[in-house]
């Protein structure tokens, strides 16, 4: 199988003022096309042909650096476009809300949690909502890895390279990550990824 660029699951401007439409045109258009191009390069011939992109993602890391930048890349950007939403934030899935208060204590307290791993993520890479051995972690990753190459399942993650907040809030990355999750995360998809995560 090879790598597909996937439609963003919205407008362009549809999660604006949160993020706007050249920030999508440039991440979607241009950063994701560059990891799906590239990674479908050097998957050509390599022993990962034919495999999942999970598989790959797993099965690259520590093995191939080049397929695995542009393959884990890939997984988390595919999943990045549908964990954001026009008008997100909001009100979280029953079943999943009493999963993040049991594990995390609280609401706020997951939100703070999950800002702050963004924040101190030195350099380019993602934060992230992950379960892990049942329970709900916070964690946060460089690059391109994800909780994948961890023994966890990621259900929600937010990309801080500076790609994805640049042109919208220039070197203000706590801000980001602020309207990122009072305003664009997509709990729905999250729940549907906790669901799958925990079955
Ligand atoms: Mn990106």
């Amino acid at each position: 199988m090879s790598f597909t660029l996937p439609d963003l699951p919205y407008a362009y401007d549809a999660l604006q003022p949160y993020m706007s439409k050249e920030t999508l045109e440039y991440h979607h258009d241009k950063h994701h096309l560059a990891y799906v191009n590239n990674g479908n390069n050097l998957l050509k011939g390599s022993e990962f042909e034919g495999k999942s992109l999970e598989e790959i993602v797993k099965g690259s890391f520590g093995k191939n650096a080049g397929l695995f930048n542009n393959a884990g890349q890939h997984y988390n950007h595919i999943h990045f476009w549908n964990w954001m939403k026009p008008n997100g934030g909001g009100k979280i899935p029953g079943n999943l809300e009493k999963k993040i208060i049991e594990d995390l204590g609280s609401v706020e307290k997951m939100k703070e949690d999950f800002i702050q791993a963004g924040v101190t993520q030195f350099g380019s890479g993602w934060n992230w909502l992950a379960v892990k051995d049942g329970k709900i972690v916070v964690m946060k990753s460089p690059n391109g890895e994800s909780p994948l190459v961890s023994g966890a399942a990621p259900i929600l993650g937010c990309d801080v390279w500076e790609h994805s907040y640049y042109i919208d809030y220039r070197n203000r990355r706590p801000d980001y990550l602020k309207a990122f999750i009072e305003h664009l995360v997509n709990w729905e998809y999250v729940a549907e990824m906790y669901e799958k995560a925990v079955k």
